[in-house]
Protein backbone atom coordinates (compact mmCIF):
# COMPACT_ATOMS: atom_id res chain seq x y z
CA UNK A 1 0.00 0.00 0.00
CA UNK A 2 1.22 3.80 -0.42
CA UNK A 3 1.00 6.35 2.78
CA UNK A 4 2.24 9.59 3.46
CA UNK A 5 1.60 12.72 5.10
CA UNK A 6 0.64 15.55 2.48
CA UNK A 7 0.06 19.48 3.86
CA UNK A 8 -2.04 21.86 2.66
CA UNK A 9 -0.79 25.07 2.58
CA UNK A 10 -1.54 28.67 1.19
CA UNK A 11 -3.28 31.96 2.22
CA UNK A 12 -6.04 32.00 5.29
CA UNK A 13 -9.59 31.79 3.69
CA UNK A 14 -8.51 29.95 0.44
CA UNK A 15 -10.42 27.21 1.33
CA UNK A 16 -7.79 24.97 2.72
CA UNK A 17 -9.86 23.58 5.63
CA UNK A 18 -12.96 23.14 3.11
CA UNK A 19 -10.88 20.98 0.71
CA UNK A 20 -9.36 18.90 3.78
CA UNK A 21 -13.06 17.87 4.21
CA UNK A 22 -13.65 17.42 0.72
CA UNK A 23 -10.82 14.90 0.62
CA UNK A 24 -11.09 13.16 3.60
CA UNK A 25 -15.17 12.71 2.93
CA UNK A 26 -16.12 14.00 6.77
CA UNK A 27 -16.29 17.11 8.65
CA UNK A 28 -13.04 17.02 10.20
CA UNK A 29 -12.10 20.58 10.02
CA UNK A 30 -14.39 23.80 10.85
CA UNK A 31 -14.99 26.09 8.16
CA UNK A 32 -15.91 29.90 8.30
CA UNK A 33 -15.92 32.90 5.85
CA UNK A 34 -13.61 34.63 8.70
CA UNK A 35 -9.72 34.59 8.44
CA UNK A 36 -7.42 32.81 10.49
CA UNK A 37 -9.91 30.36 12.00
CA UNK A 38 -7.72 27.32 12.22
CA UNK A 39 -5.94 27.94 14.98
CA UNK A 40 -3.85 24.15 15.13
CA UNK A 41 -2.64 21.72 12.10
CA UNK A 42 -5.82 19.09 12.11
CA UNK A 43 -4.55 16.00 10.77
CA UNK A 44 -7.35 14.15 8.26
CA UNK A 45 -7.07 10.50 7.23
CA UNK A 46 -8.52 9.50 3.75
CA UNK A 47 -8.44 5.88 3.55
CA UNK A 48 -8.38 4.38 0.04
CA UNK A 49 -7.67 0.40 -1.85
CA UNK A 50 -4.61 2.09 -2.65
CA UNK A 51 -3.70 3.38 0.78
CA UNK A 52 -3.74 5.97 3.18
CA UNK A 53 -3.29 9.89 2.94
CA UNK A 54 -2.67 11.83 5.71
CA UNK A 55 -3.75 15.11 5.36
CA UNK A 56 -2.51 18.19 7.27
CA UNK A 57 -4.26 21.44 7.25
CA UNK A 58 -2.62 24.54 8.61
CA UNK A 59 -3.23 27.84 10.12
CA UNK A 60 -2.15 30.11 7.28
CA UNK A 61 0.91 31.93 7.24
CA UNK A 62 0.51 35.45 9.24
CA UNK A 63 2.93 38.11 7.17
CA UNK A 64 3.95 40.88 9.57
CA UNK A 65 1.79 39.70 12.77
CA UNK A 66 3.94 39.65 15.98
CA UNK A 67 1.66 39.01 18.22
CA UNK A 68 2.71 36.01 19.79
CA UNK A 69 -0.19 33.32 18.96
CA UNK A 70 0.40 34.27 15.29
CA UNK A 71 4.05 33.82 15.67
CA UNK A 72 3.04 30.14 17.28
CA UNK A 73 1.25 29.45 14.46
CA UNK A 74 3.74 30.49 12.08
CA UNK A 75 6.25 28.34 13.38
CA UNK A 76 3.97 25.68 13.58
CA UNK A 77 3.23 25.81 9.63
CA UNK A 78 7.22 25.41 9.49
CA UNK A 79 7.77 22.50 11.34
CA UNK A 80 5.04 20.80 9.43
CA UNK A 81 6.60 21.20 6.01
CA UNK A 82 9.40 18.83 7.64
CA UNK A 83 9.17 15.19 6.86
CA UNK A 84 6.12 15.43 4.92
CA UNK A 85 5.83 13.68 0.90
CA UNK A 86 3.70 16.11 -0.98
CA UNK A 87 2.49 19.43 -0.52
CA UNK A 88 -1.03 20.62 -1.70
CA UNK A 89 -1.01 24.39 -2.82
CA UNK A 90 -4.15 25.80 -2.25
CA UNK A 91 -4.50 29.27 -4.48
CA UNK A 92 -7.66 31.53 -4.80
CA UNK A 93 -9.00 33.22 -8.01
CA UNK A 94 -11.16 34.95 -6.06
CA UNK A 95 -8.57 37.29 -4.63
CA UNK A 96 -5.33 39.04 -6.61
CA UNK A 97 -1.99 37.14 -5.87
CA UNK A 98 -0.21 40.03 -3.23
CA UNK A 99 2.80 40.37 -1.35
CA UNK A 100 1.23 37.15 0.81
CA UNK A 101 1.04 34.91 -1.79
CA UNK A 102 4.84 35.77 -2.64
CA UNK A 103 6.23 34.98 0.82
CA UNK A 104 4.42 31.34 1.00
CA UNK A 105 5.86 30.89 -2.85
CA UNK A 106 9.60 31.91 -2.38
CA UNK A 107 9.23 29.49 0.99
CA UNK A 108 7.97 26.76 -1.29
CA UNK A 109 10.39 27.08 -4.47
CA UNK A 110 13.33 26.34 -1.74
CA UNK A 111 11.43 23.08 -1.25
CA UNK A 112 12.63 19.76 -2.93
CA UNK A 113 8.88 18.35 -1.54
CA UNK A 114 6.58 17.98 -4.64
CA UNK A 115 3.67 20.21 -4.94
CA UNK A 116 0.31 19.94 -6.54
CA UNK A 117 -0.91 23.57 -7.15
CA UNK A 118 -5.07 23.37 -6.63
CA UNK A 119 -6.80 25.98 -7.79
CA UNK A 120 -9.95 26.08 -5.64
CA UNK A 121 -13.57 28.09 -5.88
CA UNK A 122 -14.18 26.59 -9.77
CA UNK A 123 -17.40 26.75 -9.06
CA UNK A 124 -17.53 30.55 -9.10
CA UNK A 125 -18.35 32.37 -12.76
CA UNK A 126 -15.55 34.27 -13.89
CA UNK A 127 -16.78 37.72 -12.58
CA UNK A 128 -15.88 36.58 -9.03
CA UNK A 129 -12.74 34.44 -9.92
CA UNK A 130 -11.22 37.39 -11.60
CA UNK A 131 -7.82 36.41 -11.13
CA UNK A 132 -8.20 32.85 -12.69
CA UNK A 133 -5.21 34.02 -15.08
CA UNK A 134 -2.69 35.23 -12.62
CA UNK A 135 -3.49 32.10 -10.61
CA UNK A 136 -3.15 30.14 -14.03
CA UNK A 137 0.50 31.18 -14.21
CA UNK A 138 1.87 30.14 -11.40
CA UNK A 139 4.91 28.34 -11.38
CA UNK A 140 6.79 27.37 -8.57
CA UNK A 141 8.31 24.15 -9.84
CA UNK A 142 4.83 22.22 -9.15
CA UNK A 143 4.69 18.66 -10.28
CA UNK A 144 0.73 19.45 -11.30
CA UNK A 145 -2.04 21.75 -11.37
CA UNK A 146 -5.39 20.65 -10.65
CA UNK A 147 -8.69 23.49 -11.06
CA UNK A 148 -11.18 22.16 -8.96
CA UNK A 149 -13.56 23.16 -5.98
CA UNK A 150 -14.07 22.16 -2.49
CA UNK A 151 -17.32 23.17 -1.50
CA UNK A 152 -18.55 21.11 -4.67
CA UNK A 153 -15.92 18.46 -5.01
CA UNK A 154 -15.01 19.22 -8.59
CA UNK A 155 -11.95 17.52 -9.40
CA UNK A 156 -10.86 16.14 -5.65
CA UNK A 157 -10.82 12.85 -7.31
CA UNK A 158 -8.29 14.04 -9.75
CA UNK A 159 -6.15 15.68 -6.92
CA UNK A 160 -6.23 12.13 -4.66
CA UNK A 161 -5.38 10.53 -7.88
CA UNK A 162 -2.23 12.57 -8.49
CA UNK A 163 -1.52 12.59 -4.78
CA UNK A 164 -1.38 8.64 -4.82
CA UNK A 165 1.22 8.43 -7.65
CA UNK A 166 3.10 10.44 -5.71
CA UNK A 167 3.10 8.61 -2.90
CA UNK A 168 5.84 6.67 -1.49
CA UNK A 169 4.88 2.66 -0.56
CA UNK A 170 4.73 2.75 3.16
CA UNK A 171 3.11 1.14 6.64
CA UNK A 172 -0.46 3.00 7.72
CA UNK A 173 -0.21 5.68 10.00
CA UNK A 174 -4.09 4.93 11.55
CA UNK A 175 -6.24 2.91 12.01
CA UNK A 176 -8.72 2.26 9.20
CA UNK A 177 -11.75 4.12 10.75
CA UNK A 178 -10.16 6.86 12.29
CA UNK A 179 -10.43 9.99 10.15
CA UNK A 180 -8.83 12.80 11.87
CA UNK A 181 -6.28 13.08 14.81
CA UNK A 182 -8.43 15.47 17.04
CA UNK A 183 -10.30 13.57 20.22
CA UNK A 184 -13.97 13.43 20.03
CA UNK A 185 -13.85 16.30 22.89
CA UNK A 186 -11.41 18.77 20.56
CA UNK A 187 -13.95 18.03 17.75
CA UNK A 188 -16.82 19.28 19.78
CA UNK A 189 -15.12 22.23 20.63
CA UNK A 190 -13.92 23.14 17.28
CA UNK A 191 -17.71 22.65 16.28
CA UNK A 192 -18.57 25.16 18.94
CA UNK A 193 -15.97 27.73 18.02
CA UNK A 194 -17.16 27.43 14.64
CA UNK A 195 -20.42 28.71 15.00
CA UNK A 196 -18.95 31.37 17.27
CA UNK A 197 -17.18 32.42 14.46
CA UNK A 198 -20.18 32.54 12.18
CA UNK A 199 -22.56 34.32 14.64
CA UNK A 200 -20.35 36.74 16.08
CA UNK A 201 -17.98 39.83 14.38
CA UNK A 202 -15.32 41.15 13.82
CA UNK A 203 -12.99 40.41 16.69
CA UNK A 204 -15.03 38.98 19.17
CA UNK A 205 -14.40 35.28 17.95
CA UNK A 206 -10.62 35.77 17.67
CA UNK A 207 -11.17 36.55 21.48
CA UNK A 208 -12.61 33.22 22.51
CA UNK A 209 -11.36 29.73 22.95
CA UNK A 210 -14.28 26.58 23.80
CA UNK A 211 -13.46 23.80 26.64
CA UNK A 212 -15.02 21.04 26.58
CA UNK A 213 -15.56 20.55 30.22
CA UNK A 214 -17.98 17.39 30.24
CA UNK A 215 -19.65 14.52 27.74
CA UNK A 216 -21.67 12.15 28.99
CA UNK A 217 -24.67 9.81 27.30
CA UNK A 218 -27.76 10.40 29.31
CA UNK A 219 -30.36 7.63 27.84
CA UNK A 220 -30.30 8.50 24.13
CA UNK A 221 -28.84 12.14 24.27
CA UNK A 222 -25.72 12.96 24.00
CA UNK A 223 -24.91 15.45 26.99
CA UNK A 224 -22.07 17.71 26.17
CA UNK A 225 -20.91 20.99 28.50
CA UNK A 226 -18.74 23.71 27.64
CA UNK A 227 -17.44 26.70 28.73
CA UNK A 228 -16.51 29.66 26.32
CA UNK A 229 -13.98 31.56 26.88
CA UNK A 230 -13.24 35.31 25.88
CA UNK A 231 -10.46 37.98 27.26
CA UNK A 232 -13.10 40.88 28.35
CA UNK A 233 -16.65 41.30 29.94
CA UNK A 234 -17.99 42.86 26.86
CA UNK A 235 -17.56 40.37 24.56
CA UNK A 236 -19.04 37.67 27.46
CA UNK A 237 -22.12 40.42 27.07
CA UNK A 238 -21.87 40.10 23.46
CA UNK A 239 -21.71 36.58 23.27
CA UNK A 240 -24.72 36.04 25.68
CA UNK A 241 -26.49 38.16 23.59
CA UNK A 242 -29.86 40.14 24.87
CA UNK A 243 -32.27 37.73 26.34
CA UNK A 244 -29.48 35.45 25.99
CA UNK A 245 -30.46 34.99 22.16
CA UNK A 246 -26.96 35.08 21.19
CA UNK A 247 -26.08 31.87 23.01
CA UNK A 248 -28.93 30.50 22.21
CA UNK A 249 -28.38 30.52 18.24
CA UNK A 250 -25.05 29.41 19.06
CA UNK A 251 -26.17 26.19 20.93
CA UNK A 252 -28.60 25.34 18.30
CA UNK A 253 -26.45 25.83 15.58
CA UNK A 254 -24.05 23.34 17.00
CA UNK A 255 -26.59 20.74 18.43
CA UNK A 256 -28.83 20.20 14.84
CA UNK A 257 -24.85 19.79 13.33
CA UNK A 258 -23.79 17.71 16.49
CA UNK A 259 -27.20 15.39 15.67
CA UNK A 260 -26.59 15.20 11.97
CA UNK A 261 -23.34 14.48 12.29
CA UNK A 262 -23.46 11.82 15.29
CA UNK A 263 -27.45 10.64 14.41
CA UNK A 264 -28.49 10.99 18.13
CA UNK A 265 -30.09 13.34 19.91
CA UNK A 266 -27.59 16.08 21.70
CA UNK A 267 -28.07 18.35 24.77
CA UNK A 268 -25.30 21.77 24.62
CA UNK A 269 -25.13 23.23 27.98
CA UNK A 270 -22.86 26.77 27.33
CA UNK A 271 -21.68 29.18 29.73
CA UNK A 272 -19.43 31.89 28.63
CA UNK A 273 -16.74 32.98 31.50
CA UNK A 274 -13.89 35.94 31.12
CA UNK A 275 -10.30 35.10 31.47
CA UNK A 276 -7.94 37.38 30.07
CA UNK A 277 -5.26 34.84 29.67
CA UNK A 278 -7.25 32.20 28.57
CA UNK A 279 -4.28 32.54 25.34
CA UNK A 280 -1.99 31.19 27.89
CA UNK A 281 -3.54 28.71 29.20
CA UNK A 282 -4.73 27.08 26.09
CA UNK A 283 -2.66 27.34 23.45
N1 LIG B 1 -17.43 29.16 -3.76
C1 LIG B 1 -16.54 28.45 -3.06
N2 LIG B 1 -16.25 28.79 -1.80
C2 LIG B 1 -15.34 28.05 -1.13
C3 LIG B 1 -14.70 26.93 -1.71
N3 LIG B 1 -13.85 26.40 -0.80
C4 LIG B 1 -13.96 27.17 0.32
N4 LIG B 1 -14.85 28.16 0.13
C5 LIG B 1 -15.25 29.19 1.11
O1 LIG B 1 -14.12 29.99 1.45
C6 LIG B 1 -14.15 30.37 2.82
C7 LIG B 1 -12.88 29.94 3.52
O2 LIG B 1 -12.83 28.52 3.55
P1 LIG B 1 -11.86 27.73 4.56
O3 LIG B 1 -11.90 26.32 4.15
O4 LIG B 1 -12.21 28.06 5.97
O5 LIG B 1 -10.46 28.40 4.18
P2 LIG B 1 -9.04 28.25 4.91
O6 LIG B 1 -8.88 29.49 5.74
O7 LIG B 1 -8.03 28.22 3.80
O8 LIG B 1 -9.06 27.00 5.72
C8 LIG B 1 -15.41 29.73 3.41
O9 LIG B 1 -16.45 30.67 3.41
C9 LIG B 1 -15.71 28.60 2.44
O10 LIG B 1 -17.07 28.25 2.41
C10 LIG B 1 -15.05 26.57 -3.07
O11 LIG B 1 -14.58 25.61 -3.67
N5 LIG B 1 -15.97 27.37 -3.69
MG1 LIG C 1 -8.79 26.73 7.74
Amino acid sequence: MKSGFVVLAGRSNVGKSTLLNALVGSKVAIVTPKPQTTRRPVRGILHDARGQIVFVDTPGIFMGKKDPLSRRLNDIVREQLDGIDAIVYVMDPTRKPGPEEETIQRLLRKLTTPIIVFVNKNDLPDEEARFRTEVRATDIGQRMMVEGSAATHQHIQKLTDALFALLPEGEAYYPEKQLTDMSNTEWLGELIREKVFLHLREEIPYSTHVEVTDVQKRGDTQYVAATIWTTEDRYKGMIIGTKAQMLKSIGADARKELEMATNQNAFLDLIVDVDPKWQQRFT
